[in-house]
């Protein structure tokens, strides 16, 4: 069975740990998100990638859910003695190494997609690991500033959510993405896709972001497998994160019905709500069009987590078998 998941970082990362667990044989390819990338001190951190990378590697920081496991901060500790900032986003030494090999090859011309796979050599990764593109691509978001012109401004996401802990936003811009494409593999791998799965990542800034890409969205929309998505938010809230704050930016209630029906039923065939908190949005979905099953939802250990992805691909195999 080959599976294709559109992932975010910590959430997408996790489930994608329960996807292998239901399915050991399966091929699976991962489209990462690249919004949240930044360059700092010089170097490129692609947080979402390393999330996913270091996740199914086995090399990330467990409690965190993001960064890695025994970390160090001989270098931060440095950069601090010499009063350079930003003190707001600490990088560990052993991740500085992953940043120093990515700048190195993306400055000797090699695109993400290739950089992201040497990388993920080390790593041994169970999964095919692709950036949604090779381009630029970063979002922004717009929040209310008094001291600017206009009375708003916009930060990068990285300083929107670790920085400043999401404030409301305004609006939220994926600066670069209407002259990226699909990095090499990624229409491919939609299209190939025996099942395609979103994962209960961010759906403004991590899927969303993915589908912003030109050409991506009509791919997942037009493929032939089904596309089923796992609801983040639980009980009208996010189940990990800040997803509420950007939800509302693009004019989405904070619900596990309105996120399907953001996704829409020209993208989504099924969709999982919580069993316990959210079982009577199962007739909401449905009437928009996308097969909805309750079942429960929070990752809570490795076991539930497997079992939320089974509960996906027993929906997309009863979806494939209705349209077959
Ligand atoms: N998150 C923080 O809250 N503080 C940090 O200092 C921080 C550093 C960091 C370094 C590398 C990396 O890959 C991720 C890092 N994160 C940090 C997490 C991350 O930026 C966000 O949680 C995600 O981008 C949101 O998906």
């Amino acid at each position: 069975m080959r599976i294709t998941a559109l992932a975010g970082g910590v959430g997408g990362a996790r489930f994608l740990r329960g996807l292998l667990a239901a399915a050991p044989e399966a091929e699976v390819t991962v489209v990462g998100n690249v919004g949240d990338d930044m360059t700092m001190h010089g170097l490129r951190i692609c947080p979402d990638l390393d999330t996913v990378m270091y996740t199914l590697g086995g090399g990330i920081h467990e409690g965190q859910g993001w960064g890695r496991d025994g970390e160090t901060f001989g270098v931060a500790e440095e950069l601090k003695a010499y009063g350079v900032g930003p003190d707001w986003f600490t990088l560990g030494d052993k991740d500085i190494a992953t940043h120093l090999v990515r700048t190195q090859m993306l400055g000797a011309g090699y695109p993400l997609s290739a950089v992201t796979e040497a990388l993920c050599t080390r790593w041994e990764l169970p999964v095919r690991l692709l950036p949604s593109t090779d381009e630029r691509v970063e979002t922004h978001v717009v929040i209310d500033d008094a001291d600017a012109p206009g009375g708003r401004r916009a930060v990068h996401f990285q300083e929107y959510w670790v920085r400043m802990h999401a404030p409301d936003a305004r609006a939220i811009v994926s600066v670069g993405a209407e002259n990226a494409k699909p990095a090499p593999g990624v229409l491919e791998a939609v299209a190939e896709a025996d099942v395609i799965l979103l994962p209960p990542s961010n759906p403004v800034v991590s899927i969303g972001t993915i589908l912003q890409i030109p050409g991506l969205r009509q791919a997942v929309a037009g493929a032939a497998a089904p596309v089923v998505g796992l609801s983040p938010i639980v009980g009208g809230g996010p189940v990990r994160g800040m997803a509420d704050k950007v939800l509302a930016a693009v004019g989405v209630e904070v619900s596990a019905a309105a996120v399907a029906q953001h996704y829409g039923a020209g993208l989504l065939d099924g969709w999982l709500v919580d069993a316990d908190a959210d079982a009577d949005a199962v007739a909401e979905v449905e009437a928009a069009g996308i097969a909805c099953r309750a079942v429960p939802l929070l990752m809570s250990s490795p076991e539930a987590t497997r079992a939320m992805a089974q509960a996906a691909l027993d929906l997309a195999a009863e979806l494939a078998a209705r349209a077959a």
